[in-house]
């Protein structure tokens, strides 16, 4: 008997954001017959939930298989966002290979670098894949060249060091051995996969399995997901479910699914190197092993980076509490926060000194700001503080995380960035220009320089800049730094807001909310020119008057609100300001509302000696 499954190839597909792995998947779902020839599936076919598909990006790691000739070929898709990290490591393991794209234009980005790094400690193999060389500044030579300098620093022997390329344009589903002689389809990319990504090996012993994923439905109930490494089971069979703490407690497998295209499909068993979902087996915790009860052998957990950004999530204060949302109690928040640590590996929450408050810890602003609005889609309010950088004292000394940024600029906005990074204590370790007026340059800067720094990127660069960054570890604290932003506009009592009081505050600033708005004391309503916040009448009317005057009769002209997206009002808000956020509304407001409140606050700070 053979002990090795020939028949099955396990392969991630992981890189930078937006370098085409999605896309890829959805050109090896079609060439491998996955769909009837008139059905429309669309693109990005596997970013299924709505988030993903309204952000255009990869938020949740996901499995499906294709068929090539005799050989099933499992994938797990990826996230490519730096701050989706968890989802990476917590897949891994499932694959014994994987393709590393990189965008042929772009280059490896920082997350190439983080996603390549774990490939490696997996020890998967890997097959470069050189994407999108049809674009216009494509330079698959130069990509290629990067990626081989990157595997020189990372790789942990020298036989890692051997990997085949492709190249590729994922879009058209198309592939080759030279990125000038491509084939009408995927086939030389289907070819070295089954020649490269080993066979899954099967061990020797009882079914044992590590749990890398969960999924639920109202049919089945609670599924565990994860690919055999011994043995096999079958519907029927009773494991022992090995947990982090406590006894091995036993279960009975109700129904083994594999995945056919975008299908789970029962099957009567599986065996070392499938990729299955189990039912049947109650609340299986992702890290478990699950194992035959005559020979319980845990596998090791799964490794997961620490959190590097903070924010409490609170019981909504406002004085419009409870009015939009369906789950507003202290009770229904803790409990969602805590339900999210089963399936959201790099997440962390704890309960504060104030009951109503929670610190919830995630890989970035992005990774908090997409809990947030998946808990407002749920019917959740609440109010969440300014993110914040995680800051430890290590053998006595203060240490702040660190991140690698990588920017490319045009070479006219390069001053204006370069200024920009360095007030954020950001250190420039490399700079290349290459000869169409870019400038990549390679930055170390601590993660409390980069918060709030996407929008101001965007600004300066007037939309056409791209960064990407990768938490490096802790070093010491680089010294205080403060970017002040511009004042506030407050609103100055409770009311709904009207044309004339909005037009007065224009005159002062930016203003955020429209006519016919309700606002409440205390709630910013705009932005002024200045440092400083100012309290504004948004809800004063024109008083009517008898005597016309030259200027009462010219109708108020405004200027329409400037929005601020989730991500947005996270980037704006100071430490003395929160952010309301239920299921209609996003609102930014002072932490103390009232003038009387906020002076009683500062004057308690000044008496305790301490900043908050
Ligand atoms: N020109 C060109 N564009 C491509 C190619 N492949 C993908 N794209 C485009 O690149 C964008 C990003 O593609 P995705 O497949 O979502 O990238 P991804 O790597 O899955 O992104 P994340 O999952 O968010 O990390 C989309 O607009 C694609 O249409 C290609 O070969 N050529
Ligand atoms: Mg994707």
């Amino acid at each position: 008997m053979t002990n090795i499954r020939h028949d099955i190839r396990n392969v991630a597909i992981i890189a930078h954001v937006d370098h085409g792995k999605t896309t890829l998947v959805d050109a090896l779902l079609k060439q491998s017959h996955t769909f009837r020839d008139n059905q429309d599936v669309g693109t990005l076919i596997m970013d299924s939930n709505d988030l993903e598909r309204e952000k255009g990006i990869t938020i949740l790691a996901k499995n499906t298989s294709v068929r090539h000739g005799d050989v099933t070929i499992n994938i797990i898709d990826t996230p490519g966002h730096a701050d989706f990290g968890g989802e990476v490591e917590r897949v891994l393991n499932m694959a014994d290979g994987c393709l590393l794209l990189i965008d042929a234009a772009e280059g490896p980005m920082p997350q190439t670098r983080f996603v390549l790094r774990k490939a490696f400690e997996v020890g998967l193999r890997i097959i470069v894949v050189i994407n999108k060389v049809d674009r216009k500044n494509a330079d698959p030579q130069a990509a290629l060249h990067k990626v081989h300098d990157l595997f020189l620093e990372l790789a942990e022997d020298a036989d890692q060091l051997e990997a085949p390329v492709i190249y590729a344009v994922a879009k058209e589903g198309r592939a080759g051995q030279q990125p000038d002689e491509l084939t009408p389809d995927l086939e030389p990319l289907f070819k070295t996969i089954i020649e490269h990504i080993p066979a899954p090996v099967i061990e020797p012993g009882g079914f044992q399995m590590l749990v890398a994923n969960r999924a639920y439905d109202d049919y089945t109930g609670p599924m565990a997901i994860g690919r055999i490494s011994r043995g096999s089971v079958a519907p029927g069979d009773t494991v022992a479910v090995l947990t982090k703490a406590g006894e091995p407690r036993r279960a009975r497998v109700v129904q083994v699914l594999v995945y056919r295209g975008l299908d789970r499909v029962a099957v009567a068993s599986a065996s070392a190197g499938d990729i299955v979902v189990l039912t049947g087996l109650d609340v299986v915790a992702i890290g478990d092993t699950l194992a035959d009860p005559e020979s319980p052998d845990p596998l090791p957990r799964i490794a997961i980076d620490e959190p590097t950004v903070r924010m409490t999530f609170g019981v909504n204060t406002s004085p419009f509490t409870g009015r939009e949302g369906k789950f507003s109690t202290t009770r229904q928040l803790r409990a969602r926060l805590y339900k999210e640590l089963d399936t959201n590996l790099g997440l962390h929450v704890e309960d504060t000194e104030a009951a109503e408050r929670f610190l919830v810890s995630g890989r970035g602003e992005l990774h908090l700001a997409v809990l947030i609005e998946t808990m407002r889609r749920e019917g959740y309010e609440f109010e969440v503080s300014r993110p914040e950088a995680i800051v430890k004292t290590i053998n006595g000394q203060r240490m702040e995380p660190l991140e690698r940024l990588t920017v490319d600029v045009r070479e006219e906005n390069l001053g204006a960035v370069t200024e920009a990074l360095g007030k954020r204590r950001g250190e420039m370790i490399e700079i290349a220009y290459d000869s169409k007026g870019g400038v990549r340059l390679e930055y170390l800067i601590p993660t409390r320089g980069l918060i709030g720094f996407r929008n101001s990127f965007l600004t300066l660069t007037a939309g056409t800049g791209l960064m990407g960054s990768i938490g490096i570890g802790y070093r010491p604290w680089a010294g205080d730094f403060r970017e002040q932003r511009n004042g506030a506009l407050t609103a100055s009592s409770a009311g709904t807001t009207l044309a004339f009081g909005l037009a007065g505050a224009q005159e002062r600033g930016t203003t955020f909310v429209e006519a016919g708005e309700e606002v409440y004391e205390g709630m910013i309503v705009g932005i002024q020119k200045r440092p400083g916040d100012i309290r504004v009448n948004v809800c004063r009317e024109k008083k009517q008057s008898n005597i016309r005057s030259s200027t009462s009769d010219i109708s108020v002209r405004l200027t329409p609100a400037s929005r601020q997206s989730l991500e947005q009002s996270l980037d704006f808000l100071a430490d003395d300001e929160l952010l309301e956020v239920t299921p209609k509304h996003l609102r930014l407001r002072k932490r103390h509302l009232t003038e009387v409140d906020q002076s009683r606050a500062r004057r308690a700070t000044e008496t305790s000696g301490t900043r908050r």
